[in-house]
């Protein structure tokens, strides 16, 4: 405007620009039995070890637990902060797996694990009897997709033994969530939910440190949805808790760029790096080594370069 100072320059990149989330990053870490992961000034890396059916079996019905071992062992070396450790396949229209097929799947991966990586371990289960079991083996977090709804005992047993806890959004059940998931306000109603829950872990006697929120990309939603959750990260990081995103290899990928499961991996990136700016502290992903070399650079433009 004419005859008037122009407004000063870092006030208007700090309240317009995209990068705005990172500016009031906090400084934060998550404890873990296994040492702390810092979480300020970089993105973390989760890799998935999935141990279900259609991975580490040979054709016929045995299942090959070195393999399982060995890939974990690679993440470790290609940059992985966390290993996320899963036996129950939580596809949408998956079949659910019972107890003792879960523990029998996951146990000796995590109990073999804990012996060759220092790395803190992730159980990927909505049971808590598989949990106790898990933390038993060596695991250090519960990373429960049902955000504590589906086992009672959940809650109680992660605040007994004070392990990190990652809280995920999903609309429906793994059998149901993908027939016409509906929202009126998608983000809004995600973050009402994450804050409910937190408040339940809480309430429950969890310490706060401990909860990690996660908006479920793909859980009951749409493509739509998937797409305005990960633009609207910024509002559930406002919850103040850290927050994961698993956006590596999924379905609103292969919808968006018409690919199948295996040619995502540059969709899987740039929704991971947009993730990360949008104010996802860790990404779960499968392409742990790619993953890493991306976010590595974005952490270097937006943070600086810190090795
Ligand atoms: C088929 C479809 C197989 C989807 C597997 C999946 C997340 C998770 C999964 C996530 C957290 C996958 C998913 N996704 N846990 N477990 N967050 N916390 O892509 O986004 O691995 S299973």
């Amino acid at each position: 405007m004419p005859g008037r100072n122009p407004p000063d320059l870092n006030v208007t990149l700090s309240r317009f620009s995209p990068l705005a989330p990172m500016l009031a990053r906090p400084a934060i870490g998550l404890k873990t039995r296994h040492g702390e992961i810092n979480l300020a000034g970089r993105s973390a890396v989760m890799g998935v070890l999935n141990v279900t059916p259609d991975s580490f079996f040979d054709g016929g019905r045995h299942f090959d637990l070195c393999k399982a071992i060995a890939a974990g062992v690679v993440m470790a070396s290609s940059g992985a902060d966390i290993i996320d450790v899963g036996g129950e396949s939580t596809r949408p229209g998956a079949q659910t797996v019972s107890e003792t097929d879960e523990l029998a799947r996951v146990l000796p991966v995590i109990q073999g694990l804990r012996k060759e990586v220092s790395l803190p371990i992730s159980i990927d289960t909505g049971k808590s009897a598989v949990a106790r079991a898990a933390l038993d083996a060596g695991a250090d977090i519960i990373n429960d997709i049902s955000a504590l709804r589906f086992d009672r005992s959940m809650i109680g047993l992660a605040a007994r033994e004070n392990v990190p806890v990652i809280l995920m959004h999903m609309q429906g059940t793994p059998q149901t969530m993908q027939k016409e998931p509906q929202y009126t306000d998608v983000v809004r109603e995600v973050r009402d939910f994450l804050a409910a829950q937190l408040y339940e872990a809480t309430d429950a006697g969890l310490a706060s440190e401990s909860v990690l929120l996660d908006p479920g990309i793909g859980f009951g939603k749409t493509l739509d949805h998937n797409l305005q959750l990960l633009r609207g990260l910024p509002a559930l990081a406002a919850l103040g808790q850290p927050l994961l995103v698993g956006v590596s290899r999924k379905a609103f990928i292969g919808k968006l760029l018409n690919v199948t499961a295996d040619e995502r991996l540059e969709g899987s990136l740039a929704a991971a790096v947009v993730a990360a700016l949008n104010g996802a502290n860790i990404l779960r992903v499968h392409d742990v080594a790619e993953t890493s070399r991306a976010l590595r650079i974005a952490d270097a433009i937006r943070f600086g370069a810190s090795s």
